[in-house]
């Protein structure tokens, strides 16, 4: 099987810094937005403490990079305490908003009882700094949120991943985000080869004339994280029109095989710059990929593969 996304190079386009205390460790799962001609990157980042922080590089053709010194966001608060992970950034009315996982010790509970995890909501006028505006849902492990690029109707809508499938979330105001609004979107697929334990979104959905294109990551037994596509309605993102049956990208260079946890491309980043859609990812939570794909070519595949 041959993936329509073709890595740039057989290299990652970023890698750990040495020199660096706090990105020594690891550099994946960005999230990037492009923004007046310029790629902006937001990456997960680990140095000796193995706690994330969030670095931002910039570059003019997604591949050559330029970072900052200082990461841009760093745990704040004992929900934070263990790392602000894996961020991804839309534009909505000329506001960036950044979605991105606290990790912390749950309060007064059991690890296992859930609550570690927290998604949380950030905006920035500027790309450098950033405020929090709250978390959007509260009390259990949900991650992998990302915000829909604009409206639909009157409300902000975020997918997001209470284990192990995708639902939506819909706000008037980017703060409150009420249960009985969610909707169930798709989960994993028990008879499928490799999207059969776990489902989550990547980076927020591309809008097309077809619809939402929606790329999502699912893990199987063995751990393996691959890729998939999918298309929802535009303006209902919870009827989902095609779901093709088999991956658009798996693990396959050494540093997807191997890292700091084997076996894992996984992406908080999929836009679309004059045509092409660029999928940054972390390869094997230890570096940063890119690959890439005409647009045209993943709308034929999500519509007219199986
Ligand atoms: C997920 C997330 C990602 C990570 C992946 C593979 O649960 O924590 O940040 O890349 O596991 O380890």
């Amino acid at each position: 099987m041959e993936s329509i996304l073709k890595r740039v190079s057989e290299s990652p386009i970023l890698l750990p810094d040495p020199l660096s205390d706090w990105e020594c460790a690891h550099v994946f799962n960005p999230g990037v937005i492009y923004h007046r001609g310029l790629f902006h990157m937001f990456y997960r980042a680990q140095g000796m403490d193995l706690v994330s922080r969030i670095g931002y590089a910039v570059s003019e053709d997604g591949i050559h990079w330029n970072r900052l010194r200082s990461p841009v966001l760093v745990p704040a608060s004992s929900n934070e305490a263990w790392g602000v992970e894996d961020p991804r950034v839309v534009e909505i009315e000329g506001v960036f908003y950044m979605t991105y996982t606290a990790f912390g010790p749950p309060k007064g509970r059991a690890i296992l009882a859930g609550g570690s995890i927290t998604p949380m909501l950030a905006q920035s006028e500027n790309l450098i700094t950033w405020k929090r505006i709250g978390p959007i849902i509260q009390g259990e492990d949900n991650k992998d949120h990302v915000l829909f690029p604009r409206r639909i109707g009157q409300y902000y809508v975020a997918l997001h991943r209470p284990r192990p499938a995708i639902w939506l979330a819909f706000s008037r105001d980017l703060r409150n985000w009420p249960r009985e609004k969610m909707r169930f979107l798709f989960g994993p697929r028990e008879d499928n080869w490799w999207d059969n334990v776990c489902v989550g979104a990547n980076g927020a959905p591309v809008e097309t004339e077809h619809g939402w294109l929606l790329f999502y990551h699912a893990y199987d037994k063995e751990r393996v994280y691959r890729f998939g596509v999918a298309l929802l309605d535009l303006e209902d993102p919870s009827r989902v029109i095609f779901r093709p049956k088999d991956p658009i990208f798996w693990p396959e260079t050494i540093w997807e095989l191997y890292g700091n946890v084997p076996n894992v491309v996984f992406s908080c980043a999929n836009i679309l710059v004059n045509d092409t859609v660029y999928v940054f990812y972390g390869g094997a939570d230890h570096v940063i990929g890119l690959a890439t794909a005409s647009l045209k070519d993943i709308l034929d595949y999500v519509r007219y593969h199986e």
